[in-house]
């Protein structure tokens, strides 16, 4: 059934530069539907998923009559051919490889269009489709899981043989019916490496994951973040890749295929000083083309100041409390104030007097409870 249009689409993606493609049917997922509400009901999820339940299992309630689904997959590089250059004043943050170059939600659309123009000049039916890449209603992994891809690892992401797991993946819905390619069994064996080194023990075990301590989701938060991820975010401002780092399946992996994929070290490595007082238009300018920017500059900033702390950078302390009387906005505010108590390497009489004065005109509640636990902290502290 179309088994010439499908050899020809498979030439065709190798030639569009697409790294790996696979088809499945346009069945309903009915076998993930106890997981994906045992994990919502469980608080499990970040939020972050398509919230529509019956639309991520049934591809006919998003798509008239769906015939098949094809899944294409995009290598990314892991590690940087240019390094950032090494200097013990100017302590750099890093972005998670997911957002090195250009987001790569418009490079998969790139080439998901080119594929359908691909399909729509060589068949005479008339063609339909339906292209999504992570914000789409299903579910990615399960999609190229069943179209033979690779396999979902204990790290609950899509495994391939040739990238490992450092892959963009999307899909179409399509009215064609192609057939099917047969599913890759489950590899990982006795390994549990990914669960071994997950800083806060998000990983359940079977591939499944409690979002909420997921670090990449703690990065992606506008709140303050939990004292107890502070420290283990270490200086990665954006994502975590701890778990497919640490995958036998990606040693040596490191794919530089793309072009608009190659990091640039000022956008993904940023001076984290650098990054506390820039204004809208500029941070626009520096990391408006990376994935990691679409929450804005507020969690990224905050994020900069705990790598700060992290990274124990005695240097920022002036800006810090210049950002502590001058940022408008609590979360920053507080986030400073535990920085400059985290730093402190005495009592300091200095610092307890300038947040002593604090409290005097904080209102916000976050603001408040950082001044209260970081005068604590510093008494604590030896003279
Ligand atoms: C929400 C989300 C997040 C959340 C939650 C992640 C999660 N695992 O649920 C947060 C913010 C934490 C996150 C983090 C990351 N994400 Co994310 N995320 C998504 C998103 C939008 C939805 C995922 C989702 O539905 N989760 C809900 C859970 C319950 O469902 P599920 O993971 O789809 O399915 C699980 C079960 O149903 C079951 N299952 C389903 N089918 C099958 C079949 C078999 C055989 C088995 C055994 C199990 C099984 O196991 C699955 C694994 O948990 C997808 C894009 C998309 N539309 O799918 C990207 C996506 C999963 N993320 C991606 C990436 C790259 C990341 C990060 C690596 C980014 C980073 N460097 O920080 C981390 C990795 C964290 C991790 N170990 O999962 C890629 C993964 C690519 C790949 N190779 O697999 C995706 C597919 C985006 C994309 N299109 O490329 N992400
Ligand atoms: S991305 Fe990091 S925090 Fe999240 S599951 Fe993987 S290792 Fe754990
Ligand atoms: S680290 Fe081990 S357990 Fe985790 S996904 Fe890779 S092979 Fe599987």
């Amino acid at each position: 059934m179309y088994d010439d249009l499908k050899q020809k689409i498979i030439a065709a993606s190798a030639e569009l530069g697409i790294d790996k493609i696979g088809f499945t049917t346009a069945a309903p997922f009915t076998e993930m539907a106890a997981s994906l509400q045992a994990q919502k009901a469980a608080g499990h999820t970040s939020g972050f998923e398509h919230q529509v339940l019956a639309e991520r299992l049934y591809p006919d309630q998003i798509f008239d009559q769906p015939q098949s689904i094809i899944a294409i997959a995009l290598a990314y590089p892991s590690k940087m051919q240019q390094k950032a250059p090494r200097d013990r004043k100017q302590r750099r943050g890093t972005f998670a490889r997911a957002s090195w170059g250009e987001d790569y939600h418009f490079i998969l659309r790139d080439k998901m269009q080119q594929l359908a123009e691909f399909i729509e000049a060589n068949t005479e039916l008339e063609f339909r489709f339906k292209p999504m890449v992570d914000t789409g209603e299903l579910s990615d992994v399960a999609v190229a899981q069943r179209a033979g891809m690779g396999f979902i690892g204990r790290n609950g992401l899509l495994v391939t043989e040739e990238f490992g797991s450092f892959v963009y993946i999307g899909e179409i819905i399509t009215n064609i019916p192609f057939a099917p390619d047969p599913p890759v069994e489950n590899q990982c064996g006795t390994c549990t490496r990914c669960i071994d080194y997950c800083p806060p023990q998000a990983l359940l075990g079977d591939g499944r994951l409690n979002a909420q301590r997921c670090l990449s989701y703690q990065t992606q938060t506008k709140g303050m973040m939990a004292e107890e991820f502070r420290p283990q975010i270490r200086s990665v401002i954006y994502g975590c890749d701890i778990c497919q780092l640490v995958c036998p399946f990606n040693r040596g992996k490191d794919a530089h295929h793309h072009a608009r994929m190659e990091p640039e070290v000022e956008e993904v490595t940023p001076v984290l000083q650098s990054m506390l007082t820039i204004s809208n238009k500029e941070f626009k300018q520096r990391f408006g083309r990376l994935a990691g920017s679409w929450r804005g500059k507020k969690p990224l900033q905050r994020n900069a100041i705990i790598a700060l702390a992290n990274v124990k950078d005695r240097s920022a302390v002036p800006l810090l409390l210049e950002v502590i009387e001058n940022d408008p906005r609590p979360v920053i505010r507080a986030t400073a104030i535990w920085a400059v108590a985290e730093l402190a390497q005495h009592a300091d009489p200095a610092l307890q007097a300038f947040l002593h004065e604090q409290q005097i005109t904080a209102t916000d509640s976050e603001v408040q409870q950082a001044l209260l636990a970081a005068l604590t902290k510093l008494q604590s502290k030896k003279d």
